[in-house]
């Protein structure tokens, strides 16, 4: 933990503590609430400070995109699908072939030759098919 966090936590702590007791004067508690105020700011962005270094790969910090193609291969035991897409602009990726992974039901509901438009969720250079439909 960084020592600005630190101060920052100690700030509301003091806040919290603060709103435990009514019996202060509104001066000091107004005074009390803008210094606390101003720390929970600092913490604030302090925090997404750190956040941005963080690599989350958890399923609500995917990005979604669209991408349309033909499914080359079909993989039921790795769970993957390999589409010959066109370019994707939400990853910056040209066309090409690559495997995805998919929900056995998508697996299912295509074949290799298809032309498909697919819902992609991406992570980093990996993406995930979560929808996919037979043009
Ligand atoms: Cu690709």
């Amino acid at each position: 933990m960084k020592p600005l966090t630190l101060a920052a936590m100690l700030g509301l702590a003091a806040l919290l503590a603060a709103c435990g007791q009514k019996a202060e004067t509104d001066d000091a508690a107004a005074n009390t609430t803008a210094e606390a105020t101003g720390k929970m700011d600092a913490m604030a962005s302090n925090m997404s400070g750190d956040m941005g270094n963080m690599e989350m790969p958890m399923a609500g910090s995917a990005k979604m995109a669209k991408g349309a193609g033909t499914v080359t291969a079909v993989d039921k035991s790795a769970g993957t699908i390999t589409l010959d897409h066109g370019p994707i602009a939400e990853a910056d990726w040209p066309a090409m072939t690559m495997a995805f992974k998919a929900k056995p039901e998508l697996l299912d509901s295509v074949k290799v030759g298809d032309k498909v438009a697919f819902d992609l969720a991406l992570n980093g250079n990996a993406g995930e098919v979560t929808a996919i439909q037979k043009q």
